[in-house]
């Protein structure tokens, strides 16, 4: 076996036992780079896709100052959602995860092609609809803690998704940079921001991803939703846990554990 195919098993016979690794695979080896690492990531959602999933759509990570901040890691990536990671209700077993954390979200409906060099334009262009998200994260290290190629490895922690039930026009959506974003938990506001925090416009995170895939010969298909990224610090989900994300004319989103 190939390091990269270890590394990938390791990946996910971590995340369907839920026992996360003790350590990353960066630990006192440099090796993994994060060309390597987007290739161990390819495998790593191959296996889900054996397994029965479908590519939906794609994310953004580590996107905004809180959560590069948070996670002290200081460049973006992307990773790839599956169907089997959408939600169908606000209800999350937490069970089914290692130690999931919350993150509230723009996430875009691509209806057609992104030529590249992306823009914010041509990806706003590009967009039949945004909504608010929040998305689950799960990382499959202990305590979340990893490198940048880790985390790439890993599928940019990518675990679960809800989608808000309001989705416009970008056009009719208003400068997304402005929109403002209130983080509650079981009621209390933990956490605020705007849009612009994404990479100075969720617009920007997306057209910062689209060139990457395209450095990889790789593309966004029609119909895929994307998550631009975490817009605030990520909050753990325990028992009981009552989550909501309000991004202003795109509604409320809730998940409850
Ligand atoms: C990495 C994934 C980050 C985001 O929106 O910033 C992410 C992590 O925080 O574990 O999804
Ligand atoms: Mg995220």
């Amino acid at each position: 076996m190939s390091g990269v195919e270890a590394i990938a098993a390791a990946l996910d016979e971590a995340a369907l036992v839920r026992r996360p690794l003790q350590q990353p695979f960066t630990d006192g080896d440099a090796s993994l780079d994060v060309q390597t690492a987007y290739d161990v990531q390819r495998l790593v959602v191959g296996k889900r896709l054996e397994r029965g999933a479908r590519i939906v759509g794609a994310k953004l990570g580590l996107t905004s100052a809180a959560k590069q901040r948070q996670m002290q890691v200081d460049e973006p990536l992307y990773g790839w959602l599956t169907s089997d990671m959408v939600l169908g209700s606000p209800l999350v077993d937490l069970g089914a995860f290692i130690h999931v954390r919350a993150e509230p979200e723009i996430g875009f409906l691509i209806g057609r092609e992104i030529r590249t060099p992306a823009t914010v334009a041509g990806v706003l262009a590009a967009t039949d609809a945004v909504f608010a998200a929040i998305e689950l994260i799960d990382s499959r290290y202990d305590g979340f803690r990893f490198r940048h190629p880790d985390v790439i490895a890993d599928n940019a922690s990518s675990a679960g998704l809800v989608v808000g039930s309001v989705a416009r026009r970008p056009k009719e959506a208003g400068d997304l940079r402005l929109l403002g974003v209130v983080l509650r938990r079981n009621g209390a506001v933990v956490a605020t921001a705007a849009g612009a925090a994404a990479l100075g416009h969720p617009a920007a995170s997306v057209a910062w991803m689209v060139d990457r895939l395209a450095e990889r010969d790789e593309t966004l298909e029609p119909g895929s939703i994307v998550l631009s990224g975490g817009l605030t610090d990520a909050v753990p989900l325990e028992p009981g846990s009552v989550v909501t994300a309000e991004i202003e004319g795109l509604g409320t989103v809730e998940v409850r554990a």
